[in-house]
Formats: structure tokens, C-alpha cells, sequence
């Protein structure tokens, strides 16, 4: 079977441009529906038209790319919404990969009648709806949705839609018998790879994320006058509850069980002033459910024992939708595993992912897979975030070596 090949150049062009769009220093700023968010998206569109695809956004902002090809098609691609603070290839990479993977099969005259679809998955950094864009495709988006969803700012999703011009749109829905599958490529954003010197990770499973969100409630007051056994200190219930999940969490963790309390804020969160207000979010995550269901059982335990001392009131609520821990299609890892043999020998393995993506979302509804590649010391959802150009290009090559095959396989070998 020939090998359809990438156009390197041509790939990490399209790469720099997308980066340009929101660039701060080294790293970029897009965050779901805001102006850079959808700019990128439309020039996205009409690099997906330029490369032979119908391409739509859809009233959540999805990109689609669909081929005019008959035939059983393959979805590939990611998102381009970045973190806050994001770097340039989390997600970007994906989305490209799936635009030069088209143009790579349509260039080879062995594939070019093979049909490839492209996409753009939107909000996958949770702004408002972790996966909101894969959710929307497969119909999992809650009822409501876009008056419940508001983001760290106050921002409601239905206005975030309104001032995006999506209100109205039309929203696409995967068309399941269309497809052999979805494949999505992505930066490990870890150091897996790295550490064990391989260029390419076919992922196994994709974990599963919960959150909950504490508010703690007791008594603004003076710092010096109010005397400490007279106290409602929000913080101090903070500081414990923090202190002791941090203590109980480890017993019964997996081996990569992983959890953070990464975001919090404190009222009126000045020196002299005891604080009467303060939030807190926890995160967590595994590859397997059990170990989120005895952390948070910890949690009811921690929360009663704390509110049962009076003074400050700890209210726990779910802080997001949660994320069930997903396994990825053996046949398409398969395909991924000899594309890698191939392009890499020895320099590849099965791996799982400690990231969510929206593959986890895809593949309640199709075959789905993901390809990983290293990042430069393990680092993402900071500015630093990067990769090598010489594993940018194999990532891709191994991409479309892949998609060929499983393609020639959906469409009876031709
Ligand atoms: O947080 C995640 O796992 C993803 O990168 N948004
Ligand atoms: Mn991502
Ligand atoms: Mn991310």
C-alpha cells in the first residue's frame, strides 16, 4: 500500500499562522468564543474549503470539514479553543494534523478518492462545558445548558453564543453510519514519551475527571480586635479541609490517580481582615471510576466532620459535568501501532492519557483512537509548552499513514 506523503513545510506553516492568532510571547491566548477564538475558526473554514471540503461552523462554534468523497469516511482532528494561559499545540496540533492528513490523501493518487472529514471541536478547555463541542455532536450536551453555564468571570454560555453570532445557527450532529471512526492526534503533554525517548504514543484509554466546588461561609471581621476563639474564619475551614485531603487521598489512590485544587478565592481577601467568604475547587481524575468514588466519599466524610463544629458552613456542589474514563478502539490502535512501526521502529508505545480530549466524548458514539507526541519536558497549559518540528512532521506522517490504512480497510481495500 503506497504511503500518502505530508507536506512538512506546508504543515508547520499552517501551525505558525494558527499560533499567530491570539499569540502572547511563546504562547497563545484563544479562549472559547472570544474574537481570536472566532477568527481562527473562520480562517480554519476556509483552509477546509481551499483543501476540497464543504466546511461549516456549526451554533456552537464547531469547525467541520466534510469530503464529497462516497464511501465510509474518517474524522480526524481536536480543538482549537486554548487555556487561559495556553500553549500553541494543545489542540492546535490535532486540528492541523487533520487539515494536512486531507491534503496529503487527496495529493496521492493511490487515495485521493478515500473521504476524510476535518474538525474543529469547540470549548474542549472548559470555559463554560469541558468537550462542549464533542458533547454537542453526540447529543450529550444537558437540556439548559446555555443558561446554566457561566465561565470564571460571570459570563453566561447563551450570551458567549449571542456575542459570537452563533445564536440561531444550526447545530451539526455526528452522522454515525457516515464514519470508520475518529482519530485524534495530540501533544502527550507529559513526560512520558520524553523520559522513555519514543516519538509516538498510541493511547489506550483517555481518563475519566470529576470536580467539586466548595464555598465556605463564616464571619468578616477585624484581624486585631476579634479574638481567635471568636472567629468564623472561612479560610481556616479552607485550609483544613485542603490540608486533610491532601492527607487522606494518597490511601486510597491509584497509581495515577491525580487531583487539584488549583482554583480558589477569598473575600474580601485583604490583610487586616478576617475573611468571611472563600471558594475552592478540587479536581480529580483516573483511568478507572473507583478510585473517584472513594475520593469522593472522603470528601462527604472531611465536609460533615468540619460543619459539624459550627462556626463556618462548608457547601459542596459538583463544580462540572463529570467525565467517564474511556478505553480507545483496539482496530484503530492497531492501525496507529503499524503506521508507528513504520515511520518510527522501536520508538512508539501504548500509553494512556492523563488529559481528557474529546476522543473520550467521540467514542461513545464511534471507533475512535488517539496518537500522542513527545512534548518538550513534559510541560503544557503554560506558555512554555512545546514540541520539536522534526516530531511535529513524524506525528503527522504517522497520522496519514494511519488514516490511509484504516480507510483502504473501511472501503474494502481500495
Ligand atoms: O485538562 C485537560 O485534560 C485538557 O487538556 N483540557
Ligand atoms: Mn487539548
Ligand atoms: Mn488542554
Amino acid at each position: 500500500m503506497t504511503v500518502p506523503r505530508i507536506n512538512p513545510e506546508r504543515l508547520l506553516a499552517d501551525l505558525r499562522f494558527l499560533r499567530g492568532i491570539g499569540a502572547q510571547g511563546k504562547g497563545v491566548v484563544r479562549p472559547a468564543f472570544s474574537a481570536k477564538d472566532m477568527e481562527a475558526r473562520r480562517w480554519l473554514k476556509q483552509r477546509y474549503q481551499e483543501a476540497g471540503l464543504e466546511a461549516t461552523i456549526d451554533g456552537v462554534g464547531n469547525v467541520l470539514g466534510r469530503s464529497r468523497h462516497p464511501g465510509k469516511a474518517l474524522l480526524v482532528g481536536s480543538h482549537s479553543d486554548t487555556q487561559p494561559t495556553g500553549g500553541w499545540l494543545d489542540g492546535a496540533l490535532g486540528v492541523i494534523y487533520g487539515l494536512e492528513v486531507v491534503r496529503a490523501l487527496t495529493a496521492d493518487s493511490a487515495t485521493r478518492m478515500l473521504p476524510v472529514d476535518a474538525v474543529s471541536f469547540q470549548d474542549e478547555e472548559s470555559r463554560f462545558v469541558g468537550c462542549l463541542g464533542s458533547r454537542s455532536l453526540t447529543g450529550t450536551l444537558a437540556p439548559g445548558v446555555e443558561q446554566a453555564a457561566v465561565d470564571n468571570s460571570g459570563v453566561m454560555l447563551a450570551d458567549a453564543l449571542r456575542d459570537a453570532g452563533l445564536a440561531g445557527v444550526p447545530r451539526q450532529r455526528l452522522a454515525r453510519e457516515r464514519y470508520a471512526g475518529f482519530v485524534e492526534a495530540h501533544i502527550e503533554q507529559g513526560p512520558n514519551l520524553e523520559d522513555t525517548g519514543r516519538k509516538i504514543g498510541v493511547v489506550s484509554s483517555i481518563v475519566g475527571l470529576r470536580g467539586i466546588r466548595f464555598v465556605f461561609r463564616g464571619q468578616q471581621n477585624h484581624a486585631g480586635t476579634t479574638m481567635m476563639d471568636r472567629r468564623r474564619d472561612a479560610t481556616t475551614a479552607l485550609y483544613e479541609l485542603a490540608y486533610r485531603i491532601n492527607q487522606e487521598f494518597p490511601k486510597v489512590a491509584g497509581e495515577r490517580t491525580v487531583w487539584t485544587m488549583g482554583r480558589l478565592r477569598v473575600e474580601p481577601n485583604a490583610t487586616s481582615i478576617v475573611p468571611g467568604y472563600a471558594d475552592l475547587d478540587l479536581q480529580f481524575r483516573d483511568a478507572s471510576e473507583a478510585p473517584l468514588d472513594a475520593f469522593e466519599k472522603i470528601v462527604a466524610r472531611l465536609v460533615a466532620e468540619i460543619n459539624a463544629r459550627g462556626g463556618v458552613a462548608i457547601e459542596a456542589t459538583p463544580a462540572r459535568a463529570p467525565i467517564p474514563p474511556t478505553r480507545m478502539d483496539a482496530g484503530l490502535q492497531e492501525h496507529i501501532a503499524r503506521a508507528a512501526e513504520r515511520h518510527a521502529p522501536g520508538k512508539w508505545q501504548h500509553m494512556p492519557s492523563g488529559a481528557f480530549h474529546d476522543a473520550g466524548f467521540i467514542s461513545a458514539s464511534l471507533p475512535s483512537a488517539m496518537l500522542f507526541i513527545p512534548s518538550i519536558g513534559g510541560i503544557s497549559h503554560d506558555f512554555a509548552e512545546d514540541s520539536r518540528d522534526e516530531d511535529i512532521v513524524l506525528g503527522c506522517q504517522v497520522l496519514a499513514d494511519a488514516a490511509a490504512s484504516i480507510l483502504a480497510a473501511a472501503n474494502g481495500g481500495r
